[in-house]
This record gives C-alpha cells, sequence and structure tokens, in this order.
C-alpha cells in the first residue's frame, strides 16, 4: 500500500526560507514516493485577524509557490483547507476529545498569545483542527519543521484515544523531520526560529527576496565573534545556522562547506552564500511569476478540492457512525 503524506502551511505572509527548507522542499521530495496531499490551511489563519481581501490574494500566492517550488499536481493534491468543509467538523469532533490542559501546554498558543489583550478561541484550539487535518486523510506520514513537533504528539494522542473510545478509526501518524534544517534561525538572533511574521525583514531571506536585498540580508546577517567558519551550534548558533542553508542550498555535506572555507573569513563565506541562495531561489521566482499570472491557480484548487472531499468524506462516514452522530 502506497502511504500517504499530509502537510499544511498558512497562507499568512510571505514563505520564508525556514518554511522552504524546513517543509516545502520535504514535500516535493515525498509526491514521487507516496500519496501526497499538500493543503493551504486558511481556516488555521484566521485564528489571528486577517484582510479578507488579502488573505485571498495571500491563498493564491502559495497555490502558485507549490507549483513553483516543483509540486506537480498530477502527483499531489494541492487544496485549500476551507473548500473542504470536513475539516471543521472533524476538528469541532476533536475539540470534544482534547482536554484544556492539553490545549494549554501547547507552545505555539502561548507565543502568539502572548502580549495580546484579545485572544480568539480558535487561537488555543488550534491544535485540534491540525489534527483533523491529518486525520481525515488517514495519513502516515507529515513532514513539518521542528516547532510543529508538540502539535504532531498531540495529533498522535487524540487518533490513540478515540480509537480507544470508539474503535479503529484513525491512521497513527508519524512525522518527519529532516536532521539539519527542521528549524532554520533567524539572521538577526540565533536563538528565535526564522519567521514570516518576526517585525524584522531582516531575520528572514524570503522565497520571493530579489536578488540584492537576499545578498543585503545575507551579509548584514549577525555571525560570531571569531573568524572561523565552523559547525558549532552550542558556541557558533549564528554560523551555525548559516552553514546549515548553505548545505542545503548547493546539496553539499556541512563538512564540504566548511573545508571549503578553511582559513578564509567570513566576508567569502556569506558572499558565495548570497550567490548559493540566488542560483537555488531565481528559478523558482521566474516559475513563481508564471504562474500566478498564468490564470491556471483556480481550476487547480478546485481539482484538488473534489479529490480531498472525496478522500475525507469517507473517514468522516465512519467517524459519525462511530461516535453515534447524525439521523
Ligand atoms: P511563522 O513563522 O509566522 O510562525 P508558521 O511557523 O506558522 O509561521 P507555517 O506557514 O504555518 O509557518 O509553517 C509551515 C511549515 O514551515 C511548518 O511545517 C513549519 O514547521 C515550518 N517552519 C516554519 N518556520 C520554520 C523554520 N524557521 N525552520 C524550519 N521549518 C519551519
Ligand atoms: N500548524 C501548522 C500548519 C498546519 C499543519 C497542518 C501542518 C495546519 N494544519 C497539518 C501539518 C499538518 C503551522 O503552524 N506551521
Amino acid at each position: 500500500m502506497t502511504s500517504r503524506v499530509f502537510s499544511g502551511i498558512q497562507p499568512t505572509g510571505q514563505i520564508t526560507l525556514g518554511n522552504y527548507l524546513g517543509a516545502l522542499k520535504q514535500f516535493v521530495a515525498l509526491q514521487d514516493q507516496a500519496d501526497a496531499f499538500y493543503c493551504i490551511v486558511d481556516m488555521h489563519a484566521i485564528t489571528m485577524p486577517q484582510d479578507p481581501s488579502q488573505l485571498k490574494e495571500r491563498i493564491k500566492d502559495l497555490a502558485s509557490l507549490y507549483l513553483a517550488v516543483g509540486l506537480d499536481p498530477q502527483k499531489s493534491t494541492l487544496f485549500v483547507q476551507s473548500d473542504v468543509s470536513a475539516h471543521s467538523e472533524l476538528g469541532w469532533i476533536l475539540q470534544c476529545l482534547v482536554h484544556m490542559g492539553e490545549l494549554s501546554r501547547m507552545t505555539q498558543f502561548k507565543e502568539k498569545g502572548e502580549g495580546k489583550e484579545a485572544v480568539s478561541a480558535g487561537l488555543f484550539t488550534y491544535p485540534a483542527l491540525m489534527a483533523a487535518d491529518i486525520l481525515l486523510y488517514q495519513s502516515h506520514l507529515v513532514p513539518v519543521g521542528e516547532d510543529q513537533k508538540q502539535h504532531l504528539e498531540l495529533t498522535r494522542d487524540l487518533a490513540i484515544r478515540f480509537n480507544t473510545r470508539f474503535g479503529d478509526t484513525f491512521t497513527i501518524p508519524d512525522i518527519m523531520m529532516i536532521k539539519q534544517g527542521a528549524r532554520i534561525m533567524s539572521l538577526d538572533d540565533p536563538s528565535k526560529k526564522m519567521s514570516k511574521s518576526n517585525p524584522n525583514p531582516g531575520s528572514r531571506i524570503e522565497m520571493l527576496d530579489p536578488p540584492d536585498v537576499i545578498r543585503k540580508k545575507i551579509s548584514r546577517a549577525v555571525t560570531d565573534s571569531d573568524r572561523v567558519v565552523r559547525f558549532d551550534p552550542e558556541e557558533k548558533p549564528a554560523v551555525s545556522n548559516l552553514l546549515t542553508i548553505f548545505s542545503l542550498v548547493t546539496d553539499k555535506s556541512i563538512e564540504e562547506v566548511v573545508a571549503a572555507y578553511d582559513g578564509k573569513g567570513y566576508g567569502d563565506f556569506k558572499k558565495d552564500l548570497g550567490e548559493a541562495l540566488v542560483a537555488h531561489l531565481s528559478p523558482i521566482q521566474n516559475r513563481y511569476a508564471e504562474i500566478r499570472n498564468s490564470g491556471e491557480i483556480e481550476r487547480l484548487l478546485q481539482l484538488g478540492a473534489e479529490k480531498a472531499r472525496a478522500t475525507a468524506a469517507t473517514t468522516m462516514d465512519i467517524v459519525r457512525q462511530h461516535v453515534g452522530l447524525g439521523s
């Protein structure tokens, strides 16, 4: 049996190099080995305030980026979460299964809610909807960045709890994280993850940043006090983060990159990293521009939604029956 892969990205801003290296790049690799469903999780996006017309555009932006990085709609099912109402339905059922204490322990909720006067109940129950996304498709594998590990563990717990209480219903999913790159750090502060919502744009490389902006951001990235290019995440977190990025965009091992800069300072290293990023991202950016202006996106997303609805409906029939819902 081919395994089922599921993942999602929120259409909440410009996709960063962190999202790409931690998640999107894995999506592409997996589509040849598995039956993959990749979702644009717009219902998750509205757990924080969004401008409606901007949200609509960002959904199409993200769909275009999915295609530009190499996702092939013939191989993967690409769709928008709100086009498949079963996500909300199962999300509610799982909200009735998850405990308040479990949700209170989720660090993403704590971080995103911190310092805000009003926090939506949706932000709090967000992990139940995420569990629904994954379980609806009987997913075996979920490629995500390290920050989603806690949500994946809760998803597994909920699947086991549901199966124990109501009878075998859901496949128990496994998390898939790459060894290096599951947590790309901010360019201005290597103790924080690179994030699309950081107020400082210099903290991240965005997938659509023009070449000069990429070069400038890398040249301004913080480093460490000695001038040695060495991989040591404890002692030299900033340079180690840049080395990880270098390795992932050039497909060279970290050891090879370190050896190439033996005896050279940070200047050459950063200059070459800037160029490597430009070379890696330029073809993606060119494809993106073509796709975004092609008018094909809506049709593709409709086709994806039809396929997703059919798969989700099979799971929902069993869920309703097992829980005792319906007339
Ligand atoms: P924000 O950065 O604004 O908090 P987010 O983490 O909510 O955004 P999503 O768009 O929901 O970003 O995440 C999409 C995927 O990218 C997830 O699998 C997430 O784990 C991964 N990801 C996000 N940031 C990083 C990072 N710095 N390094 C590696 N993977 C990341
Ligand atoms: N919570 C994730 C986005 C997300 C997701 C999912 C990821 C929503 N549903 C299902 C994998 C599988 C985030 O904030 N990055």
